[in-house]
């Protein structure tokens, strides 16, 4: 399956990417000491809840936008009230960057998710070496003992976490106190298929002092009022913005 593949890739480039950037480089970037911003307290504190996605291209959706430049996007989420913007930076699959976080970080001033498959320590390093405040972790793709190690070293670099799961099997593994917000995506990563009801089965399994997030296949203000019922405060949205001409503009229909 395609979750399978780009993991495998993934792996690859990590492996290479190390060999040629090691760590200690990553440390020196400037933006490695400076404070985040908490995507959980806002989302808590928020009435919309939209964390607003920059993605060009999926591989179920092959294209979706690619005429507008980074800035020009996220400057229209922060100026529509979004309380934070995922940034996709995987190149193969998505067609994003590191590059894309760095701009996303230089244009505004709310919380960042660096939006990527991670399967190492030194994505995470890399993603605080780039600006990111939260990062994801997708527990179909790591164990237990992988999603304490990375959640822990993520804690340790003042990022925030967003755990990633599809099933009740994925939650019941991956809840520890090292993450900060637990989100249900909607589509399957393996078959792609998408229902809202996979946020709602799993909305009350999910322990209270997380923040619930639902993600993917959110295309209507009702969806999310609906989901509000559930007990969710975040909504991590993409595609219905970025295929509009004016994402930020489609975005702030979403925001009171
Ligand atoms: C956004 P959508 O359907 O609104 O474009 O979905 C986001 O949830 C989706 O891009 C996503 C994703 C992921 C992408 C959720 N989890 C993991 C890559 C990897």
């Amino acid at each position: 399956n395609m979750l399978d593949k780009i993991i495998l890739d993934k792996k690859r480039e990590v492996a290479l990417k190390k060999s040629i950037i090691p760590t200690t480089q990553l440390e020196t970037s400037v933006l490695f000491n400076e404070r985040t911003y908490s995507m959980s307290k806002l989302l808590k504190n928020s009435l919309s809840g939209i964390i607003s996605e920059h993605k060009r291209r999926s591989p179920s959706k092959l294209e979706i936008n690619n005429a507008h430049t980074v800035e020009e996007v996220v400057v229209g989420y922060q100026n529509a009230g979004a309380c934070g913007i995922s940034v996709l930076t995987d190149g193969k699959y998505f067609g994003g960057s590191l590059d894309d976080l760095l701009l996303a970080k230089s244009s505004v001033t709310i919380p960042l998710l660096r939006k990527e498959f991670i399967v190492d320590e030194y994505q995470i390093i890399e993603a605080k070496a780039h600006g990111a405040d939260t990062i994801l972790l997708i527990a179909a793709v790591l164990t237990r003992e992988e999603i304490k190690q990375l959640s822990e070293l993520a804690q340790s670099l003042a990022l925030e976490v967003l755990l990633e799961v599809h099933n009740r099997e994925e939650l019941e593994k991956a809840i520890m106190p090292s993450l900060d917000m637990i989100g249900v995506n909607n589509r399957n990563l393996k078959t792609f298929e998408v229902s809202l009801d996979y946020s709602k089965e799993l909305a009350t399994l999910i322990p209270d002092n997380f923040v619930k997030v639902s993600e993917s296949g959110i295309s209507t203000i009702e969806a999310v009022k609906e989901l509000q019922k559930y007990g969710y405060q975040g909504f991590l949205m993409g595609e219905h913005f970025m295929k509009t001409n004016n994402p930020g503009a489609t975005a702030k229909e979403f925001i009171n």
